[in-house]
């Protein structure tokens, strides 16, 4: 029986993540620590929080006694960590989140790891550590080329700045005291449950609902999409076969530009959703707007290394997945508005009342 600590896994890639290894690990007990920030959102988990091999623990992977106690009240031998700040423009508004969760957070469970697992040895063996980072750790690349594992970091923005010194963290626990950690650093990830802050729901829910399309700049960024599934594929194949100390590139092998991404969703959305109201085309919602400062222009990612090694590679093509993630948002109206009007964060008063939860409940 494995006891894996999800953090931030009612996230949009976390609760992705969670649904998947309750499948695929039919042997699992699954600890989500989460502190539910904007991003957080228990309705995304839903459909699982009843199963016993699941429990939900309201906190924040900053705090220490916290996470110490998580560690050895529920015996954890595997970590994936993916709580963090992760939108760009918000670590542009104000980095300090970024750095307190990104890095002291991922200092604060390496910590509790190190002293649980090497230190007090409380944790059976075959202790595993991954961390959940991205590509953007390696700056910016121009027309041609990709980022392997080798590939310098170049972080730009204070987003990118704050994952690549929690990779650096991560590595110097592996060097230093032999933590069994991996890093995996994936491209841009769309699909159910993303938050409409990011290009792709944001864009999917305005194109809707008949609103504004900003683009910025000229629209000539270019990203690598993955559909999230095939991601936290990616993270189980690592988990299971991955060495020890070794980052795995993780991408879709899909370059867009931002604007024929745009156009895309504009495109499919004309002939699945009713029309605008001025019967035009809703290309004709596109804004090009002031840019984003310090915009990365292109990231690509090379992925032979865990296809080569693990076996690993991405399983549905942008236009599959783009269709299904617009056909979740188009069935699953509630939770856009929920998300768009704050009401989600309702969800977690209406199951535990005012009263807040003990900091490791049973949910299950
Ligand atoms: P998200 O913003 O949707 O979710 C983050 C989750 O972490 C939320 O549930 C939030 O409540 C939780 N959280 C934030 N601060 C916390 C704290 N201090 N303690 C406990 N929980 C906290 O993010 P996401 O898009 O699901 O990304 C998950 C991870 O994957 C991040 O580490 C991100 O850097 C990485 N990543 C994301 C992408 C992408 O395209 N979204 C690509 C590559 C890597
Ligand atoms: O309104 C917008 N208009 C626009 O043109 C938004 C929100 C974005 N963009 C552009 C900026 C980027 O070139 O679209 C591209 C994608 O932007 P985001 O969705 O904000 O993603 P990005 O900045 O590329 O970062 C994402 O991928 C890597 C995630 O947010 C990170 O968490 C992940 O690590």
């Amino acid at each position: 029986m494995k006891n894996i600590l999800i953090t931030g896994g009612c996230g949009f890639i976390g609760s992705n993540f969670i649904r998947l290894a309750l499948q695929k690990i039919p042997a699992c007990n699954i600890i989500n620590l989460d502190k539910l920030t904007y991003a957080g959102n228990l309705q995304n988990l839903a459909d699982i929080e009843s199963d016993g091999r699941y429990k939900f623990v309201k906190g924040d992977v900053c705090n220490s006694s916290l996470v110490t106690k998580v560690f050895a009240e529920d015996c954890i031998d595997t970590v994936v960590h993916f709580a963090a700040e992760s939108h760009v423009d918000r670590s542009i508004e104000g980095p300090a989140a970024f750095v307190q969760t990104n890095i002291i957070g991922t200092f604060t469970l390496l910590e509790a790891a190190r002293k649980a697992w090497l230190v007090n040895k409380q944790s059976p063996p075959n202790q595993r550590f991954i961390h959940v980072s991205t590509d953007e750790v390696y700056g910016s690349l121009g027309e041609t080329g990709y980022f392997t594992e080798t590939t310098s970091y170049d972080p730009r923005s204070p987003y990118s700045a704050s994952k690549a010194s929690s990779d650096h963290l991560v590595n110097a626990y592996y060097h230093t005291y032999g933590l069994p950690t991996m890093i995996t650093n994936c491209s841009n990830n769309y699909g159910p449950y993303h938050f409409p802050e990011k290009l792709i729901p944001l864009i999917i829910s305005n194109a809707i609902n008949g609103r504004d399309l900003p683009l910025y700049g000229d629209g000539s960024n270019v990203r690598d999409w993955l559909y999230v599934i095939d991601h936290c594929s990616a993270i189980l194949a690592v988990l299971e076969g991955g060495r020890l100390g070794e980052t795995y590139n993780v991408g879709g092998n899909s370059e867009k530009r931002n604007l024929e991404v745009v156009e895309t969703v504009c495109d499919i959305l004309d002939t699945t959703a009713p029309p605008l109201a001025n019967g035009l085309p809703r290309r004709s919602l596109i804004r090009f707007v002031k840019d984003r400062p310090g915009h990365d222009q292109r990231y690509a990612i090379d992925a032979a290394k865990i296809r080569n090694e693990l076996g690993w590679s991405p399983s549905v093509s942008f236009e599959d997945g783009i269709r299904r993630t617009i056909e979740w948002y188009l069935a699953n109206p509630d939770w856009v508005q929920g998300v768009c009007d704050g009401s989600y964060q309702n969800y977690y008063k209406s199951m535990y009342g005012e009263r807040l939860p003990a900091q490791s409940e049973v949910r299950a």
